[in-house]
């Protein structure tokens, strides 16, 4: 059998790993926070000039993205950043904010973290989705707001999700699924989000035919992070001085970030941080580390497959 190929077996014991699996518009979905009615829900939201939605497939350097994003927003203002917690920043679209357990989560969280209230008006208001694009908000597609796309290459972007597999507890807390059992799963987009190859490409096309949406990719950031935060003020329209541009650059580290409670996901129940840290290793190259030579060659030849013609490219190392 192809080793990017999934068994029936396999598949199966996938949908039975996830809690409260749900399958609706071809895609699985964690039931424990997202479901098919909130989707549908997001019909009616509108969005405006002064809303900036970053899309991305999960692990693709979402929660960095956001920070950067929301130190611009509170114009490189890091002080307040450290204050409030980033999911009350930047708000998880999708998240079924109306299951008992996510209630459950908010107060404990507000518990603990009763000092972040604030006045702090941003100058944009931020959320997150990992929607595949077919299933965004009218007004995103209709270019109503900014839209950001984050990709990663997706051999690191694979092992990434496969330990939030084993850590999310939404995702099963998947710790008896092995590497290789993960890897045909990823290849043949059956799991949370689909295929990483569908997802990209379409919002790498819808990116290159709206003005209002741009994509981005982590080994930029990683490469050169004061340059990728230059053009997103100017895709945003809110410009900081370069002062407050290497004032937020450190904020946005990896290390910082880290160690950055308000930052880092901690205290989020979501997750179970004794398997795996959510801020794991954020590094390009990681994934020599899991693929067999087999895999990465297997790989490679359905990645050529799917992304040639396409124009876009990504560093691996
Ligand atoms: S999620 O759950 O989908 O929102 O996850 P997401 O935020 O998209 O991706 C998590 C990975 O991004 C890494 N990360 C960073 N890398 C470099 N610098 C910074 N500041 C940073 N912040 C987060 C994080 O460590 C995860 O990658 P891995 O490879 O697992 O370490």
């Amino acid at each position: 059998m192809d080793l990017c190929e999934a068994s029936e077996e396999l598949k199966q014991k996938y949908l039975f790993r996830v809690p409260y699996s749900k399958e609706f518009a071809d895609y699985i979905w964690p039931g424990m926070v997202v479901n098919p009615e909130k989707i549908l829900s997001l019909n009616d939201m509108q969005l405006g000039p002064d809303d900036v939605v970053i899309a991305s497939y999960p692990k693709s350097g979402t929660t960095w993205a956001s920070e950067v994003l929301s130190a611009i927003a509170h114009d490189g203002d890091t002080e307040m950043l450290s204050r409030i917690r980033m999911d009350e920043r930047v708000l998880w679209l999708e998240l079924d904010d109306k299951a008992w357990w996510i209630k459950f989560f908010y107060i404990w969280k507000n518990k603990i973290f009763s000092n972040s209230a604030t006045n702090a008006v941003p100058k944009k208001r931020i959320c997150f989705t990992h929607l595949p694009l077919e299933l965004l908000p009218p007004s995103i597609l209709e270019g109503k707001c900014k839209l950001l796309y984050v990709a990663r290459n997706p051999k690191d972007q694979a092992v990434s999700f496969f330990h939030f597999h084993r850590m999310a507890r939404f995702l099963g807390m998947q710790t008896h699924t092995s590497w290789n059992e993960f890897f045909p799963l990823f290849c043949s987009g059956f799991l949370y989000c689909g295929s990483w190859f569908e997802h990209v490409l379409a919002y790498w096309k819808f990116t290159q035919n709206n003005p209002q949406a741009k994509f981005i990719c982590y080994e930029d950031m990683k490469r050169d992070l004061m340059a990728e935060m230059e053009s997103l003020e100017q895709f945003v329209g809110v410009p900081l001085s370069m002062e407050q541009r290497v004032k937020v650059v450190k904020h946005c580290s990896f290390d910082s970030m880290k160690d950055n409670k308000m930052a880092n996901r901690d205290g989020v129940m979501l997750f179970n941080e004794k398997i795996s840290k959510f801020m794991r290793k954020g590094i390009v190259g990681d994934w020599k580390n899991y693929f067999t030579v087999a895999q990465s060659e297997a790989f490679d030849e359905l990645y050529q497959e799917k992304m040639t013609g396409t124009g876009l490219h990504f560093e691996f190392e």
